[in-house]
């Protein structure tokens, strides 16, 4: 045990958790009220005495994780204990006075999670040892061993993974847990993970990223870049902002996203909110409320463009300087004659004009409404459509992607201030890797689409390339389906958040090795051979970079000492390099001793890098230490970011084959053998809407009559934070349902409810209210998983449900789920989680086994 007694003591006081005495006080509190006399108020939960702030050191950092935004987060510490922590009050910016707070330089105030971190960093479910699984995978038995023991035994299973199964033994399920630094990086394409497998020699790459593969896919065919995104200033400018399945009251994509829409909000920009749900966002900005049928609308866009193109709305100039294939007039010449946007919209391509009546059918929208909005954006510039990613996490989600990337480019409001072209909407581009180049980083092997990995170990060797969307390769490789025979996580807990878990549970049980890498005990940890502690953020030196948004840099001191025996991805993965021969070469600034002593040369390589990438490419003249002592540099942007603004003003070619706006893809047109590409699957050279696997209109609706939509948390970080009772307090894991359909089943708030699927069951409370619509439920990712005997996952996450098929450019298909729900029956529970010792994974791990 590295805490010492002091540390302890200290510990549980700032954490008002000194458990023994605070059951003392409650059970005599308890019996004191059963025997009607008065209970004495607990003396457990005050700070004793309180430390003033001039007591207390105060260093400046930020969050990680893969949240939506990155804010700065102070901890105020006491010897080696964060005490409390707080945030952005201004002081610590760029030049700044106190509590400078300005349209330029907005503070970067953290959100409820980052404020809640200091009881994850400290929670009973931090993992302080390497742990070695000793019941059956999954069973969550795990035995505490050494660093060496642990260390040893995964470099020997890779060696012979390896040398049995060759080079496509292992797979790579690192993820974006902490993508957004520059030196202890876990990332699916720049990460450690891929730099340390591809090196080794073994290597099955996961692509597709859960978050906005159909998005990718759309921004990429059409702008030929994901940076299509503005940065969030410029929503001060719009004067209609249309919020199509986004909802940035509970789920980020940028800083202070919300401050300016509300200061367009003050200038009388309109807000418009399309959504199967009533969200926070749209009783924020009071907006319009369209309630609309899930993965439905591809098929309203195209009955706007409808009406658009039928009142001659259309910015025909724009279109006919920038866009390829809008209509006929504007197709390739090497295409004359095939099916331009507009042939297809108006039905002279297919017979079917896609009226708004048309759309209506389809999505639930009145005509009407689809035609108001059409006009309103048609007609109000500069107009912001922000197609955010759900309604792309959607079986055929590239076309609702695509056809929204149509509306924006035919009326114009691509690179205008005020306008939005996004997408994807990475803005302003940081330099993200402070590690140095190596050519066999990142190679692979095999490449297969991240959610498809369950399917390739369950049909191994019988698996087709079209199947597991296996990326094309020039050699002898080609379409030769990996043998998956182990898995690594590092920043991921993807057992518990791809889709279609009891898959993966069938799958898991197949591979010969699984090492999680985490600072948490998580329910992907539980499947688990080998459970490696990593330091976290707070306890390791870094760079925090933003969140697709944001034009800043936010230092990250290592605040205090890795708890447990915690080490660094970057100690880890070097110590196992050199184990297997190849450490100097990984690592080339460390020697073997770095895994006790990594402080130097991290400082070493954040220098480097800010010297090297930030100050001579970026042109920054603040020096490296100057950074350090003030916490955060944040640039002044010359002008408002607006992607694609050189485009308009100054001529500049777009990166796509044609150098223009491609609604009629180049690429797309002229494939021909689908089954050779990584899509697997017939994609159209134009958007058009493509009916989804499962939704309301479907006749699986006889057996599943609703559509589950299962958005991301406020209060979580998809997985991480789920255990914070601090969170707990604001919410309850449940699924909510229009008041009508409640009505009709006899089901009331709190009723706990069976929901289910030919893929596997949920148990969770009843949520009803109006702001739902009929039809739809919707239950938020990333609950921890815990099965009962039965197989029935009592916390509700609704990855049990959703289905791991490909749309074919690859997106995910999270939102298209069709499920039944009854209340339920045979005792079936829910386990909310809320008492901490029923959630606390530290269970496992106290027994002796
Ligand atoms: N049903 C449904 N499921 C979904 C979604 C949905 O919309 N609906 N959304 C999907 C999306 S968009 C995403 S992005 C995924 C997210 O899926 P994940 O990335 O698996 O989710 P997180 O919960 O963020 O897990 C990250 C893990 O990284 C760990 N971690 C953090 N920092 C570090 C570090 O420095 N080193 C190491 N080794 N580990 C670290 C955290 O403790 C956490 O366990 O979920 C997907 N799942
Ligand atoms: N608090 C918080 N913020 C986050 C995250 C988090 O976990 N927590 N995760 C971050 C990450 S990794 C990502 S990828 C992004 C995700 O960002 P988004 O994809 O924008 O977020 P979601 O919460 O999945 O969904 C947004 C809205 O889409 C609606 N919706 C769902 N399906 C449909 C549909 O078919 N049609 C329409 N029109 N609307 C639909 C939902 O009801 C919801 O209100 O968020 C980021 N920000
Ligand atoms: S949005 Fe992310 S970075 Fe910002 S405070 Fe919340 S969790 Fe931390
Ligand atoms: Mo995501």
């Amino acid at each position: 045990m590295s805490f010492s007694n002091e540390k302890l003591a200290l510990l549980q006081d700032s954490l008002n958790i000194n458990r023994r005495d605070f059951l003392k006080t409650s059970a005599a509190a308890g019996a004191a009220v059963s025997l009607g006399l008065k209970p004495e108020p607990a003396k457990a939960f005050a700070y004793e005495p309180y430390p003033r702030d001039d007591e207390l050191e105060t260093v400046v950092t930020s969050c990680a994780h893969n949240c939506g935004s990155r804010h700065m987060l102070v901890a105020h510490k006491k010897g080696d204990v964060i005490v409390r922590l707080s945030s952005d009050d201004g002081r610590y910016q760029q030049g700044g006075a106190f509590g400078k707070d300005t349209f330029e330089e907005p503070q970067l105030r953290a959100c409820l999670r980052g404020r809640s971190y200091r009881s994850r960093l400290y929670s009973a479910e931090r993992l302080l040892y390497p742990m070695i699984r000793v019941g059956a995978r999954g069973e969550g038995k795990f035995k505490r061993a050494s660093w060496d023991e642990a260390l040893g035994m995964v470099a020997q299973r890779m060696e012979e993974l390896k040398a049995k199964y060759g080079p496509t033994a292992l797979l790579d399920q690192s993820y974006a847990g902490a993508s957004y630094g520059v030196l202890h990086k876990s990332d699916q394409i720049e990460g450690l993970l891929g730099r340390f497998l591809g090196m080794y020699g073994c290597r099955t790459n996961s692509w597709s990223v859960p978050s906005y593969q159909a998005t990718t896919f759309s921004s990429r065919t059409t702008f030929g870049t994901i940076e299509d995104g503005n940065e969030d200033d410029t929503f001060a400018h719009s004067k209609l902002i249309i919020m199509w399945g986004w909802n940035p009251a509970y789920t980020f994509h940028g800083g202070n996203t919300f401050y300016y829409m509300r200061m367009a909000k003050q200038k009388g920009c309109k807000f418009v909110v399309i959504d199967p749900q009533h969200t926070d966002s749209a009783s924020s900005y009071d907006a319009w409320w369209i309630p609309i049928r899930p993965n439905t609308d591809a098929a309203m866009m195209a009955g706007m463009a409808y009406y658009i193109f039928a009142n001659n709305l259309q910015d025909q100039q724009f279109i006919n300087r920038f866009v390829q294939g809008m209509d006929p007039g504007t197709m390739p010449h090497w295409a004359h004659g095939q099916e331009s946007f507009k042939d297809y919209i108006s039905g002279r391509s297919d017979g079917v004009a896609k009226t708004p009546e048309w759309a209506a059918d389809i999505c639930g929208v009145p005509a009407k409404d689809i035609i108001k909005l059409a006009h309103m954006y048609a007609t109000t510039k500069p107009a912001a459509l922000k197609a955010s990613w759900a309604p792309g996490r959607n079986a055929y989600g590239e076309q609702y992607n695509r056809m929204a990337a149509a509306l924006q480019a035919m009326t114009g409001n691509i690179g205008k201030l005020g306008g939005c072209a996004e997408g994807v909407g990475k803005a302003w581009h940081a330099e993200g890797i402070a590690y140095p180049y190596d050519e066999f980083a990142n190679v692979w092997y095999a490449s297969i689409k991240s959610d498809r990995w369950a399917h390739c170990v369950l049909n191994y060797p019988n698996v087709k390339r079209e199947e597991i969307g296996l990326w094309p390769r020039n050699d002898e490789r080609d379409g030769v389906p990996p043998n998956i025979r182990g898995i690594f996580w590092q920043g991921s807990d993807w057992f518990n958040q791809l889709t279609n878990i009891n898959k993966e549970i069938a799958a898991i049980k197949k591979l010969d090795m699984v090492v999680c890498m985490d600072s948490t005990i998580t329910p992907s940890g539980l499947w688990a051979d080998v459970l490696l502690p990593i330091a976290t953020h707070f306890e390791r030196h870094d760079v925090a970079l933003p969140w697709y948004k944001g034009h800043y840099y936010i230092h990250r001191p290592k605040v205090i000492e890795p708890l447990g025996e915690s080490k660094t991805d970057l100690q880890v993965f070097t110590e196992l390099a050199y184990r297997l021969g190849f450490g100097e070469r990984f690592n080339p600034k460390a020697n073997r001793n770095y895994f006790h002593h990594n402080d130097a040369v991290d400082e070493s390589y954040l220098r480097e890098w800010w010297v090297n990438k930030v100050m001579h490419h970026q042109h920054v003249t603040m020096p490296w230490e100057e950074f350090k002592k003030r916490g955060v540099y944040k640039f002044k942007l010359p002008r408002p970011h607006v992607a694609f603004q050189d485009n308009i003003e100054k001529g500049v070619a777009w990166s796509t084959p044609s150098g223009k706006i491609e609604i009629f893809s180049s690429t797309l047109a002229q494939t021909k053998d689908w089954t050779k590409t990584q899509y697997g699957y017939y994609i159209p050279a134009i958007p058009k809407w493509i009916e989804p696997w499962e939704s309301l209109n479907s006749p699986k609706t006889q057996k599943f009559p609703f559509h589950m939509i299962t958005p991301h948390p406020r209060w979580r970080t998809h997985s991480i934070f789920h255990n914070i009772p601090w969170l707990r307090e604001t919410y309850t894991q449940e699924i909510t349902l229009n008041a009508s359909d409640a009505k009709r089943l006899g089901i009331k708030t709190g009723d706990t409810l069976e929901v289910w699927n030919d893929r596997g069951g949920i148990v969770l409370p009843a949520f009803t209210t109006e702001r739902c619509m009929p039809g739809v439920v919707i239950v938020y990712e990333g609950a921890w998983m815990d099965l009962d005997e039965d197989g029935w996952d009592r916390a509700g996450n609704p990855d049990f449900l959703t289905l791991d098929e490909p749309s074919p450019a690859g997106g995910f298909a999270y939102n298209t789920i069709l499920v039944n729900l009854r209340k339920a029956t045979n005792g079936r529970t829910h386990r909310p989680g809320w008492d901490k010792q029923k959630t606390a994974r530290s269970h496992v791990f106290r027994r002796d086994y």
